[in-house]
């Protein structure tokens, strides 16, 4: 069945993968936790465009388009009824500070991706925010282990200010990637830059290797 072969192929890929079930990327040395040039910080800093978009719940909806067997449009019923989950990871921003054990609860993008279902012609994502940030990166980092469509942070509903109500966390990638109000998941076929690669930031971010800009 073919589509039985498309999942199959997908799951093959995530496993083959495997450098990055850690969410750590290939060039961390195992010894070190603080990437190469960062500072540690406890406060959580606010970075943005400037808007902070209202998204009241009754009438939110994420989207996941563009090369997918089964587009999705979820309300946030839809979204709460999804498997929920916890996950600790470090923030890593380009401007230099790292927040480390920030805890997230909400949906693995796995499980989410395993409903849309890419085509095999996906090869990258465009994350879309409600202010009209975007951001690129390869599928297989966004599906994998510690990506998450976070709806909390420490206990707590994510505030507006970060992203809240729904924000995506790579962990292994700079924090830029991480697009805050999350409303549409695209797809797509070839690596397309988002709002700051298209302003100077790398394609891929990736904090072990110090890509800060393309
Ligand atoms: N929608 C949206 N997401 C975004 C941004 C943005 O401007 N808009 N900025 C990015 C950048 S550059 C960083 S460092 C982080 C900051 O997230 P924080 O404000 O929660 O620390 O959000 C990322 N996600
Ligand atoms: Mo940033």
């Amino acid at each position: 069945m073919s589509d039985e072969t498309k999942l199959t192929r997908t799951k093959r890929a995530w496993t083959a993968q495997g450098r990055f079930l850690t969410g750590a990327g290939e060039a961390r040395p195992e010894d070190q936790r603080l990437p190469p040039g960062q500072h540690l910080v406890t406060d959580w800093p606010v970075l943005d465009l400037g808007t902070h978009p209202a998204l009241p719940l009754k009438s939110f909806r994420l989207d996941v388009n563009g090369f997918a067997e089964a587009p999705l449009s979820l309300d946030w019923e839809a979204i709460q009824a999804l498997p929920q989950a916890r996950a600790r990871s470090d923030i890593h921003c380009v401007t230099s500070w790292s927040r480390y054990d920030n805890d997230w609860r909400g949906v693995r993008v796995r499980d989410l991706l395993e409903r849309a279902r890419p085509m095999q012609i996906a090869s990258h994502v465009l994350l879309h925010g409600a202010d009209g940030y975007t951001t690129n990166l390869p599928l297989d980092d966004f599906a994998s282990e510690g990506a998450m469509l976070a709806t909390h942070w420490n206990g707590e509903p994510l505030s507006r200010a970060h992203g809240g109500p729904l924000r995506a966390v790579i962990p292994h990638l700079y924090f830029w990637k991480s697009a805050k109000w999350l409303t549409r998941i695209e797809l797509i076929g070839t690596d397309r830059a988002g709002f700051w690669e298209r302003n100077g930031y790398h394609m891929y971010g990736d904090p072990w290797r110090e890509q800060r800009y393309g």
